[in-house]
């Protein structure tokens, strides 16, 4: 720890008077909570942050009086497709005529509605309407996110799409984690022949993306209208000949096994989730993998179907939130009404809520050493909320509490 000559110990920002949610497995309080708080960062990382009591006298450079509120780690969205072009709101208007998901995207529609328009976008428009998106996730406290590709389904699309995430994480103040889903659907020009487009992705075109260094990982659809478990299995074995981490939508819209099979190759999340049954619970628990559940496009989608809540806790798997925010499934772009809907959808404790979009959520991209909690040496990427009790994060809907948002400790 840096020092004065007398040796008080300095920092660059120290907020006082605070009541700190640290999501700190190591705090066994519920939500790991320090009533009396205070965090002290120091280029960018928290220095400390803990009960008053204890802390060291520190000369700081800036001091933040926070009046009592609550500090959360900032949010971190671990699924998102935020760059894509056009919208759906048509297809929404045909599924309340009563098209199913499925019959759309059999006929044509769906994701490869979105591909023929983000083909045609620029980065420029792209990036813009990325940008709006990302707002209304910062202005909710997010401090991280994910991103994925997989509206492109050629190479300069996918390449384009990648790039335009990794702009956001150098343009803006949010940390970005790229992950390439080539494998998001087969694009008209390889109808029928999915095994064909397959060794595309796996070759060439993850050689492309791996060369400019434009992802942290590789995601694959796995169902019915989408990837074979076969096929899955031929992309991770590429991604991790070149060093990716692997992720996977999984057991969406019917159980092919996937999630058991991301999870025997080491996957870091298995997502979504709804049909999973208990052999593939047992494998997440035993592989660590993180379950990604997306109340998002259980409710859009108005499925029925719930992910096995209560087997993901009783084996130990950690849960982790996101907002999936994508044009046809999931178009929601709000991490608080996620919170709110996992409760009250899938019966998950406001805790549960916070920690999906804090503590699990950094493990779901492999940053748990990184971010997540409010604990020294982390980057400081703070929340701070105008709320008595963190309950309330998960408990209002359509309301924002945020006061302040810190990234990298400003
Ligand atoms: N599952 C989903 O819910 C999104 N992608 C996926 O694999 C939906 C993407 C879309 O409909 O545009
Ligand atoms: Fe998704």
């Amino acid at each position: 720890m840096a020092t004065m000559s007398d040796g008080t110990p300095v920092c660059d920002r120290l907020w006082t008077r605070a009541r700190l949610a640290t999501m700190s497995a190591a705090i066994p309080a519920p939500y790991g909570a320090v009533e009396d708080g205070v965090v002290a960062a120091r280029d960018g990382r928290i220095l400390y942050a803990g009960p008053r009591s204890q802390a060291p006298a520190f000369m700081a450079a800036e001091t933040i009086d926070c009046g009592g509120r609550w500090i959360t780690p900032g949010l971190i969205d671990c699924h998102t497709h935020l760059v894509y072009g056009g919208d759906r709101a048509h297809e929404f208007e045909l599924r309340l005529q009563g098209a199913s998901y499925e019959e759309i995207a059999r006929a044509g529609g769906g994701i490869l509605s979105t591909v023929t328009a983000t083909r045609a976008a620029s980065e420029e428009a792209l990036f813009a309407s990325a940008d709006r998106r990302l707002s209304a996730l910062l202005a909710e406290g997010v401090t991280t996110v994910e991103i994925k590709s997989g509206y492109g389904l050629e190479i300069e699309a996918e390449v384009k799409t990648l790039r335009v995430a990794r702009r956001i994480g150098r343009e803006r103040p949010v940390r970005v984690r790229t992950t390439f889903l080539g494998a998001h659907a087969v694009p008209p020009e390889f109808k029928g022949r999915s095994g064909d487009y397959t060794a595309l992705v796996a070759g060439p075109m993850l050689d492309a993306i791996a060369a400019e260094g434009l992802a942290n990982a590789v995601d694959v659809f796995c169902e019915g209208i989408a990837f074979s478990p076969d096929e899955t299995r031929a992309v991770f074995e590429a991604a991790q000949a070149k060093g990716l981490a692997i992720k996977i939508h999984a057991e969406q819209l019917s159980n092919l096994g996937g999630a058991a099979l991301a999870a025997d190759m080491g996957a870091l999340s298995a997502d979504h989730l709804e049909y999973l049954d208990e052999a593939g619970v047992i494998a997440m628990a035993k592989a660590g993998t993180v379950a990604v559940v997306l109340p998002g496009a259980f409710y859009f989608l108005r499925e029925t179907v719930k992910p096995p809540i209560a087997l993901l806790r009783q084996h130990g798997v950690p849960i982790a939130l996101a907002t999936d925010a994508n044009p046809g499934s999931s178009p929601l772009t709000s991490p608080l009404l996620v919170m709110n809907m996992a409760c009250t959808l899938f019966r998950l404790t406001p805790e549960e809520a916070l920690a999906g979009l804090t503590r699990h959520a950094a493990q779901a991209l492999g940053l748990q050493d990184e971010i997540g909690t409010l604990e020294v040496g982390k980057a400081c990427d703070l929340a701070i909320w105008d709320i008595e009790r963190p309950a309330e994060l998960a408990y209002r809907i359509g309301f924002n509490p945020l006061h302040a948002r810190i990234w990298n400790g400003q």
